[in-house]
């Protein structure tokens, strides 16, 4: 017989809710994933859902799948047991930190563990267990500009106000391109959707991107910008607001600290100026601050967002922007303000929570060199390879990577260099990625259709708050085991207790049941989670249980923020922070560079139906071909590239030959190529058929290419040259 489960997919941060139809399979005797479809009863994503959602059966199903754990064999990967692969990993493990010290040990999180509570916990717990402080993330390529300026301005990496949609009037977007990503660091289903909704009620929707996307071919107006120049546009909008319009900024003072030093900061930045360097005109500058003031609450108006997301992130500049830009949605009064922006808690306060385990503050630790401070529980991936490079007492020998591929998504190619030279390397994942090549060990990891799950993660990033919990849809296939399963197994291998150092005292029933694990079967994940909904009091297991499309917690209130929530020493937003204040002459050091005319900059840009590097392998998607560099025809004839053929995107860091499109979606002096494709002969048969190739091959890395506040990779706008492939 047939059953339906309810769940909700956790590929990107929508969360769309799905009904997965699951039928018995005679040849295993087991149970098949029959058919995926978009749950249209789902009290947020309504119906709303994408391919990549509607592929988790294929997934689920891949034959390229691993089933089995793998260890390497003078060279090749051959099966072994799970008890053989945790006792040699465990006492690999156990030996390498009783020679050199815990900081031999490493972890590396990719960007799917952040939607696995149970994985995220667990696998942090298995190298904290062992004293090591070494974790690796993917939001240190991502979103660590957004995290560090959040712990400096609120005491807390998680704080990200969201947009009140419903009511905002005039809703500016940087560097994203929600019709293909569903936007990010924001929990919204259906994002341009809502976005239309903004004009089709009288507001404005400003797209500010290199290219005209398909978000700005659908909605709102679209601001061609310089790649890499949306701090000095952010900075003129301030100036304009501070000097121009003169916005009154007692209602600032009251919430915040350094309200003069963050106008000082935009004080010499005219229009005039910033026009220069951004190609945007003084006058569009103007209008859009103009605009952006007249709509804000503190001008008596009914409320005015700006947002950013990775175009900006990955830029050189990304956390100045990301401060200027909270800095203006909080002096011209829309944080907080219905219209404006609100901050969200979930069914329970992760803010609070990550506080109380001091996760999301600033920690003591440094990488060894001690130039990186970690963000949001985590150093910076770009310092990886020096890690394990650097002769030190403290050098990286064993790495862990779960759900991650950070030899593909890294720029710079550094750690194909640096990771055969690990004592022990160990890759948990769906598939054998491009990291695998260089593994040790290969362990098999369950998908989410065979794991339970609540998205604490998002939960306060979310613009209709909302909790549910997925069972896990089906049994695990093969010998995939969940992440919670396998770093808690690797711990007892190890000889250690994960969470033995969690320092929660005021949960003292979190304490009580976290010292009871592992080892104890009747103890998961689940109850874990009770503990956290008890806690939380909006909601508990036990109805979540009984309500599978989740229950709609209580609307996010104006006002529950600012003087209240805010984690900082006194409760005060602080508006300038030394290190951000500092780096503000970087933005005159760069500003002749960033203007120079003829120069051919790389950024990004992302399918729907590919996710980073991948679902390349989805039988149920109609992959792309590959990667396409996309180019204006001006730039195009001027270098004798001619549409539709191959071209070669070269730096001083490396080169990929690749198809390229002409057209005028893209500004001059822009190439767009995205990432993720390319794929190595050791992968799944399906991705590596495809053609394209991996673009961080040419995107600089390591330390000379970081954001010198917050560690995060800068990824855009690099000079890159562009010319014909030899025939
Ligand atoms: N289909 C699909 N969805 C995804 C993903 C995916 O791979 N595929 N990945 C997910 C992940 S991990 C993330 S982090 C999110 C990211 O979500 P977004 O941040 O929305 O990422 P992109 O869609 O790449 O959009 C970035 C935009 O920034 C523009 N840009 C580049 N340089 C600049 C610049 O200097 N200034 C400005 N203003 N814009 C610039 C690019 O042209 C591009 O349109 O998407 C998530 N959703
Ligand atoms: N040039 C360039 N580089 C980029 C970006 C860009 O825009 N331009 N974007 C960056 C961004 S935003 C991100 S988030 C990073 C992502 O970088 P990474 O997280 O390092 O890599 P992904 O490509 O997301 O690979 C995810 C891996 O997780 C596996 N996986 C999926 N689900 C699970 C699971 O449940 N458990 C386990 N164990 N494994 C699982 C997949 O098979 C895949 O191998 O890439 C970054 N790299
Ligand atoms: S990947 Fe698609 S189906 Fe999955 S959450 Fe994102 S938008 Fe929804
Ligand atoms: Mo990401």
């Amino acid at each position: 017989m047939t059953r339906s489960v309810r769940t909700f997919c956790r590929i990107c941060e929508v969360h769309c809710g799905l009904v997965v139809d699951v039928e018995p399979d005679p040849s295993t005797g087991g149970e098949r994933v029959a058919k995926v479809s978009p749950d249209r009863d789902h009290p947020v994503s309504q119906g709303y859902c994408c391919v990549k959602g509607l592929g988790l059966g294929a997934l689920h199903h891949d034959p390229d799948r691993l089933d089995v754990p793998l260890k390497r064999v003078d060279g090749e990967l051959v099966e072994i047991s799970w008890e053989q692969a945790l006792a040699e990993i465990g006492g690999r493990v156990r030996a390498i930190v009783d020679e050199h010290g815990p900081r031999a040990l490493a972890l590396y999180q990719g960007n799917p563990t952040f939607f696995s509570l149970a994985g995220t916990l667990m696998s942090t717990a298995y190298v904290e267990a062992l004293g090591s402080p070494n974790v690796f993330a993917s939001h240190s390529i991502d979103v660590n500009t957004k995290f560090h300026v959040s712990t400096e301005m609120y005491g807390l990496s998680l704080v990200h106000p969201v947009p009140d949609f419903e009511h905002v009037d005039f809703f500016m977007c940087l560097g994203s391109n929600p019709l293909v990503s569903q936007m990010s660091v924001l929990q919204v289903a259906d994002a341009a959707g809502v976005l239309s909704s903004v004009t089709e009620r009288g507001g404005r929707v400003v797209i500010v991107d290199p290219r005209r996307t398909e978000t700005a071919k659908r909605v709102g107006e679209h601001v061609p910008i310089r790649p890499g120049t949306d701090a000095y546009l952010l900075a003129a909008m301030l100036h304009v607001l501070t000097v121009e319009v003169g916005i009154d900024l007692a209602p600032a003072r009251e919430v915040a600290r350094g309200v003069d030093d963050l106008v000082a900061a935009a004080a010499p930045w005219t229009p005039e100026r910033a026009a220069a360097v951004t190609g945007i005109a003084a006058a569009t500058i103007r209008d859009l601050a103009t605009s952006y003031a007249e709509a804000s609450v503190g001008q008596g108006g009914s409320g005015a967002a700006l947002y950013c997301s990775t175009g900006v992130n990955m830029g050189p500049f990304g956390s100045l922007a990301y401060w200027l830009l909270q800095g203006i949605n909080l002096v011209a009064g829309n944080l907080d303000r219905r219209g404006g922006l609100l901050v969200p808690r979930g069914a329970f306060d992760t803010l609070r929570l990550a506080g109380l385990v001091g996760l999301g503050r600033f920690d003591e630790h440094r990488t060894s060199d001690g130039r990186w401070h970690r963000v949001a529980g985590a150093f910076p991936v770009a310092a990886l390879a020096g890690e394990i490079t650097t002769e030190h007492p403290d050098r990286v020998r064993a790495l862990f990577v779960t759900a991650g591929n950070p030899v593909h998504s890294v720029p710079g190619g550094a750690l194909d260099e640096a990771l055969p030279s690990l004592d022990l390397m160990v890759s948990v994942d769906l598939y054998r990625n491009e990291t695998a090549a260089y593994a040790d060990y290969v362990l098999p990891a369950t998908d989410m259709l065979e794991r339970s799950d609540f998205p604490a993660s998002h939960q306060s990033l979310q613009v209709v708050p909302h909790a549910q919990w997925t069972p896990p849809v089906v049994a695990p296939t093969g010998q995939r085991r969940t992440e919670w399963q396998i770093f808690s197994d690797l711990a007892l291998a190890s000889g250690v207790r994960p969470f033995g150092t969690t320092a929660a005292h005021t949960l003292p029933r979190l304490n009580r049941l976290l010292g009871r694990l592992p080892g104890s079967p009747r103890i998961g994940f689940d109850h874990l989670l009770a503990v956290l909904l008890r806690w939380g009091r909006r909601t508990s297991l036990r109805e979540l249980k009984r309500r599978p499309d989740g229950v709609l917690l209580p609307p996010t209130e104006p006002g529950s923020f600012l003087g209240r929530r805010v984690a900082t020493h006194d409760g005060l937003v602080d508006l300038a922070p030394a290190d951000l204040v500092a780096d503000l002459d970087r933005l005159v050091a760069a500003e002749p560079e960033l203007s120079r005319p003829g120069v051919l900059r790389l950024v990004g840009r992302r399918d729907r139906r590919s996710h980073n590097s991948w679902m390349h392998n989805n039988s149920h998607i109609r992959q792309p071909d590959g990667n396409t560099a996309l180019l204006h025809p001006d730039d195009a004839s001027a270098r004798g590239i001619v549409d539709g053929t191959s071209v070669v995107v070269s730096s001083p860091t490396g080169e990929v030959e690749i198809a390229v499109s002409l057209t005028d979606d893209v500004a001059p002096g822009v190439v767009v190529v995205p990432h993720g494709w390319g794929h190595s002969t050791t992968g799944p048969r399906r991705a590596r058929a495809l053609p394209g190739a991996n673009i961080n091959a040419v995107i600089p890395g390591g330390p000379a290419h970081m954001d010198p506040v917050s560690g995060q990779a800068i990824m855009l706008a690099h000079e890159v040259d562009v010319r014909p492939a030899a025939r």
